[in-house]
């Protein structure tokens, strides 16, 4: 039996995700090159620092430390700048739901994030109450596909890994979630996503129906 559930935040929770896309892209631009939805995929559920190392080496740029921070606080700031306008009709489909599905089931909830901006996007969007532990990338030293994230979450919780489901739509995360020895549910393609214990096209498809067979364990 299930106990609790871990939702990864963008492209899971809300579809911060383009906008992450977005600020890369605009930084590739001003270096002389674009990033194409394809490579994106690999700087899903990566962390910020190493998302940049990615793109610099995909451009072939070799930079000092000193350069990169610099990069680093333009791009945070672009993508500041989107999330600035975020508001609730941002959460992804069914999540709302599926939060206080699980909260009248008394399973617990839990936030396993990359992002440094997890707490004020959860802010905006109003459902941090809903959280019973926060782990985002303020907290965590070991990037996704590291199962750290998701073992700190559990572990917060006070629930075994083995009795936690993890939602993703990053293939770096459904490997850390696999690593932690936690059933995961992709969010995204077959193709992207084909290391998931289960795959669901969008969150639309996360019913109560779905998560209630999960957490029974009928699956
Ligand atoms: P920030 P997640 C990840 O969040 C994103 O998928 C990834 O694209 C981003 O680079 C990373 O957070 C760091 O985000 O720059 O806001 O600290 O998917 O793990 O919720
Ligand atoms: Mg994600």
């Amino acid at each position: 039996m299930f106990k609790a559930v871990i939702f990864d935040l963008d492209g899971v929770i809300v579809d911060t995700a383009k906008y992450h896309f977005e600020a890369w892209n605009e930084l590739a631009k001003k270096l002389g090159f674009e990033i194409t939805t394809h490579q994106n995929e690999q700087l899903k559920g990566v962390s910020r620092i190493k998302s940049l190392d990615i793109i610099l080496e995909w451009g072939h740029i070799d930079l000092t430390q000193e350069q990169k921070d610099i990069l680093l606080i333009q791009k945070n700031k672009t993508y500041l700048e989107f999330i600035n306008r975020l508001d609730k009709s941002d959460i992804l489909p069914e999540i709302v739901n599926v939060l206080n599905y699980l909260k009248s089931n008394n399973t617990a909830i839990a936030l396993g994030s990359a992002s440094k901006n997890a707490l004020p996007i959860l802010e905006k969007l109003g459902i941090k109450s809903l959280f019973d532990a926060i782990v985002d990338g303020t907290v965590v030293e070991k990037a996704k596909p590291n199962p750290e994230v998701f073992l700190k979450a559990a572990n917060k919780l006070g629930v075994a890994p083995k009795d936690c489901i993890v939602i993703e739509d990053a293939r770096a995360g459904v490997e850390a979630a696999n690593s932690a020895k936690m059933l995961s549910v992709g969010i995204g393609s077959k193709e992207v996503l084909s290391n998931a214990n289960y795959i669901l096209e969008d969150t639309s498809k996360l019913s109560e129906k779905f998560l209630d067979s999960l957490l029974k364990n009928e699956k």
